[in-house]
């Protein structure tokens, strides 16, 4: 069998529907019809890992993505860094050139290994056609175990029997029949530690559970779901671990850290415990380190056990609990029963996060029905999570209008994996193209990306993948004319300049329109829901669609009002 089967074949056993790339290079994976795997041809190689990202997020899997040689593999690098700051399991085979005439000015030789080393778990140069099994092997449980992340895969043109001079004569491989799907090891913590937290969660009276990526990269749904509410513990996430549980529920909190909401500041200041389930506690999530409540303990569930302590001596948890949260999750809730928590504490703290959130809603109630002259962002999004169903996947983007689309109650993620959000690292365009991905992943579900004019620009071409592949998901572009986070950051820096405003800029309409998407303008508050309402319908026809939001223009973080401050 050629090298490039096996690899496929490979993907295959691992449950691995799509691969992410480009088609144009003469022998690779998208060279030839592939038997029971979709090679996915996106318009440029940077969008690759952005889809791969979105894909492994919703189903679990590996992603897989790829570019040509030389300058195909450079595009990868912002995708592949987010997907590692992210923590997403990827494997990435590349070709590059041959060994044979290595030095001689090989037609795009360049040291890919070395590029990608940084932005990687492992990065390897496979060293014979007959060793593709193996590295690939080896790619699979890297990219899985601990904390998860990207192996790149680097395979000469010899080795794939492309070499200009002759053919590897190992050309010819054999698939290893036996091959099965490999699982990641679990390792669950000592019963115990396990014991020792169920006592600390029954002692607190006000304990806050903090869930992140790790929830979600562990797949605790069930797990997490039990917990919470066996437990009757209020919960806020970080962007990633959004989705794990639905926050238009009692216990929900919102978002913690940058974007938390005022119910959230006022309870997660007075806890007694916080229970950090999968966060590395880095600055979004910990305000930079600063909101730690005074009186509260720490418990930490990680994979990674360079986890606790990691964000500062105040953050060192008083326990930590090593291994997969989902086993240790489950092991919680099905042991130690003879350890019940207190009615009488669990209901005081419903009452408290209840009178909260009540108040809160009504200002916020308030705050969408007031008049303005100028489109607003917070009334565009409150508005899209009123019209989209209950299931809908948001793909976050980076920008200053994620302000308000990680804002609770303007944005409520209502739904298990509703959520997408970029990684640390929020590399723009990572939403932008993520969408196209989520919504080729989860064709039923409805599929809305918040995005800002800066991001959508710089991967507005993608547009065209969504329509070649018939994919019904909606971009809602909040436009003014430029990149209003860096605007708002030079003004408050007291900058006389503004470098930030796009004094050029196209009708983003009249462009999705021609790339053959459904495409709408809003300018005012009556136009919101009947675009709203369009883009669904078009998107149930399988038509990408663009509404493209004219709001206001800020030159200043006043926009967030009082809702963030810290
Ligand atoms: C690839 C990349 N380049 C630069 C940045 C820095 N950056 C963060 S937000 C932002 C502006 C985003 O503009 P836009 O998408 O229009 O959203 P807005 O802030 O205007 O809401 C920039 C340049 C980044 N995060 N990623
Ligand atoms: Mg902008």
């Amino acid at each position: 069998m050629d090298p490039w089967k096996v690899i496929v074949e490979m993907f295959k056993s691992q449950g691995i529907e799509y691969v992410f790339g480009l088609g144009d290079t003469y022998i690779n994976m998208y060279a030839d019809e592939l038997d029971g795997i979709e090679a996915i041809n996106l318009r440029h190689e940077s969008s690759t890992p952005f889809m791969a990202m979105a894909y492994s997020r919703l189903t679990g899997n590996i992603g897989v993505c790829s570019g040509a040689p030389g300058p195909g593999v450079a595009n990868l690098i912002p995708g592949v860094l987010e997907a590692y700051s992210g923590s997403i399991p990827m494997v990435i085979p590349c070709l590059s050139a041959s060994r044979e005439t290595k030095g001689k000015g090989e037609f795009q030789e360049t040291d890919q290994v070395k590029m990608m080393e940084p932005v990687t778990k492992w990065s390897v140069q496979v060293p014979s056609a007959e060793r593709i099994p193996w590295f690939l092997k080896e790619a699979f449980k890297i990219a899985q175990s601990g904390r998860p992340g990207p192996v790149y895969l680097d395979i000469p043109a010899d080795v794939a029997g492309a070499g200009p001079l002759s053919q590897n004569e190992d050309y010819d491989i054999d698939y290893p029949e036996e091959f099965t799907k490999i699982e990641s090891f679990k390792p669950v913590a000592s019963s115990e530690k396990l014991r020792e937290a169920k006592k600390m969660i029954i002692k607190a009276k006000k304990p806050v559970i903090v869930a992140g990526n790790g929830a979600i990269l562990s797949r605790a749904f069930k797990e997490f779901t039990t917990f919470i509410e066996e437990n009757q513990i209020p919960f806020v996430t970080t962007p990633g671990g959004r989705g794990i549980y639905p926050e238009n529920s009692e216990l929900a909190l919102g978002v913690s850290g940058r974007y938390r909401s005022e119910p959230a500041r006022k309870y997660y200041q007075m806890s007694d415990l916080l229970i950090i389930v999968g966060s590395r506690n880095e600055a979004f999530q910990t305000g930079w380190w600063k909101h730690l409540p005074g009186n509260a303990e720490i418990i930490q569930f990680d994979i990674d056990l360079t986890q606790p302590g990691r964000a500062g001596k105040a953050w060192e948890p008083d326990l930590f609990l090593p291994g997969d949260i989902k086993s240790n999750l489950r092991e919680l809730n099905n042991n130690f029963s003879e350890l019940e928590i207190d009615k009488d504490f669990s209901q005081a703290r419903l009452k408290i996060i209840n009178d909260l959130k009540e108040k809160y809603f009504q200002r916020v109630k308030k705050d969408i029905e007031k008049d303005s002259e100028s489109l607003r962002a917070r009334e565009v999004i409150y508005k899209a999570c009123q019209t989209f169903n209950d299931n809908t996947i948001l793909v976050n983007e980076n920008g200053g209008q994620d302000t308000w689309s990680y804002s609770y109650p303007y944005y409520q993620v209502k739904s298990i994996l509703g959520n997408i959000p970029v990684a640390e690292q929020t590399c723009m365009g990572m939403g932008v193209v993520g969408a196209i991905g989520a919504k080729l992943t989860e064709p039923d579900r409805q599929v809305l990306a918040i995005c800002g004019d800066g991001a959508f620009q710089m991967y507005l071409q993608e547009m065209a993948t969504a329509c070649q592949y018939n994919l019904g998901l909606t971009w809602l572009v909040l436009n003014n004319d430029g990149l209003g986070w860096i605007r708002s950051k030079q003004k408050s820096a007291g900058l006389k300049t503004d470098t930030t405003a796009y004094k050029s800029q196209p009708d983003l309409t009249k462009v999705a329109q021609a790339y053959g998407c459904y495409a709408e303008t809003i300018n005012k508050k009556e136009e919101i829901i009947p675009a709203l309402e369009s883009a669904i319908s078009a998107n149930k026809n399988n038509i990408p669609a663009v509404l493209n939001c004219r709001i206001e223009y800020w030159p200043n973080m006043n926009h967030l009002d009082d809702k963030l401050k810290f």
